[in-house]
């Protein structure tokens, strides 16, 4: 169906006739289904692609981690403290998959890092948005969890090997996230109207931004249409936010509580709900490292890998030791 591929001047979907023999076959694997191995060949585009997007994924679960830790110490119960922890925790361990899953393009973590700290490659928009009360750590769970798995499950399906293989364990993880988020907005929803309001108000903040998480609009998008014709992403931005919405709306009428939008109504002709959709601009000047947080989040991460650098240094002097103690020992044994 996707025989076709961008050019790599950005310009266009290469037809088939366009491609190299080497990039013809490695289409029709693509189409036939077959998953695409590291040491498989594959257009250079295509490595490129993944880098941006799975060292994108990742950096979004570490810098992910930032508002929700934010909550930790103050989560209001032990049982509440540990439930948080372990999820923040899960987010670390998904970050650190989706970097080996990078490194078998043959980039370095320290070089995806870097790319991060220099502003050359992102983290999702979500996380430049402040978690100001603890009904966030409920609305993050449900609405920020909730469209990752959206995201998420069809990737377990892309058809690079390695991202589809670590995508499998990080949505089983996600759905508990999802779950631990609803509990709580089910506890502050039916809880005392003080609590309910704090509900509704971490809903009114977080929905839109929830919405950006899938990405522009179909038609300024501008790695879907190779994307998708390898396979890399297997639906549009805009079929994801859609069937986000859909499964979300019955979820806020369950808890009682109302989304901030008020020319959201189900569609009968179409068979989905009709919504606003979020604000593009905002979109773009978060990308532009405009958000609430951008410069916080970014300075935390720069802290942290200079903090840890005498990890790194102490480690590479250990390999270094342990590499010169065999090769002494190898020459001794000759
Ligand atoms: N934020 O052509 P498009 C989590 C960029 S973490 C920032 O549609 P694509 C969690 C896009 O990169 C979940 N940037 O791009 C963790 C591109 O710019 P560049 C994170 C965005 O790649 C802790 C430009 O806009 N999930 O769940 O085809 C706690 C044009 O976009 C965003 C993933 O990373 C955004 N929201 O589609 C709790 C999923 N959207 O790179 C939870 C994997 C777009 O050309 N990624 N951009 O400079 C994807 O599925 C795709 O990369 C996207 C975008 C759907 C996000």
């Amino acid at each position: 169906m996707y025989a076709q591929m961008v050019k790599s001047t950005g310009e266009g979907v290469k037809s088939r006739e366009e491609m190299t023999p080497e990039e013809r076959h490695f289409q029709d694997r693509i189409d036939a289904g077959e998953k695409i191995e590291p040491k498989d060949w594959m257009p250079e585009g295509y490595r490129k692609t993944l880098i941006r997007q799975i060292g994108q994924h990742a950096h979004s679960e570490i810098v992910g981690q930032l508002p929700e830790g934010n909550w930790i110490t103050r989560a209001p119960t032990l049982q509440r403290k540990a439930i948080l922890l372990a999820k923040v925790q899960d987010e670390a361990g998904h970050g650190l998959y989706l970097y080996c899953a990078a490194e078998t393009l043959g980039v370095s973590r320290d070089w995806l890092t870097e790319q991060l700290l220099s502003g050359k490659m992102k983290y999702s928009s979500i996380f430049n948005y402040p978690t100001l009360t603890w009904a966030d750590i409920g609305a993050i769970g449900w609405l920020v969890d909730g469209a990752a798995i959206m995201n998420q499950v069809p990737l377990q399906r892309t058809s690079y090997g390695p991202y589809a293989r670590a995508m499998i364990r990080i949505c089983k993880e996600e759905s508990f996230h999802q779950r631990q988020g609803y509990d709580i907005m089910l506890k502050m929803a039916r809880g005392t109207p003080e609590q309910r309001r704090m509900a509704q108000d971490a809903l009114n903040r977080f929905w839109y931004p929830a919405l950006m998480m899938f990405g522009p609009s179909d038609k300024e998008s501008v790695h879907s249409a190779q994307s998708m014709a390898w396979k890399i992403k297997i639906n549009t931005n805009d079929e994801l936010r859609q069937k986000f919405v859909d499964q979300t709306v019955p979820q806020a009428e369950y808890l009682g509580l109302t989304i901030p939008d008020p020319d959201l109504k189900w569609n009968e002709e179409r068979g989905h709900y009709d919504f606003t959709q979020p604000d593009w601009n905002e979109f773009y000047e978060v990308l532009r490292g405009n958000g609430p947080c951008n410069a916080d989040r970014m300075e935390a991460r720069r802290r942290a890998w200079e903090e840890g650098a005498w990890v790194r240094e102490g480690l590479m002097a250990h390999a270094e030791k342990r590499r010169a103690r065999r090769a002494a020992a190898a020459q001794a044994a000759e």
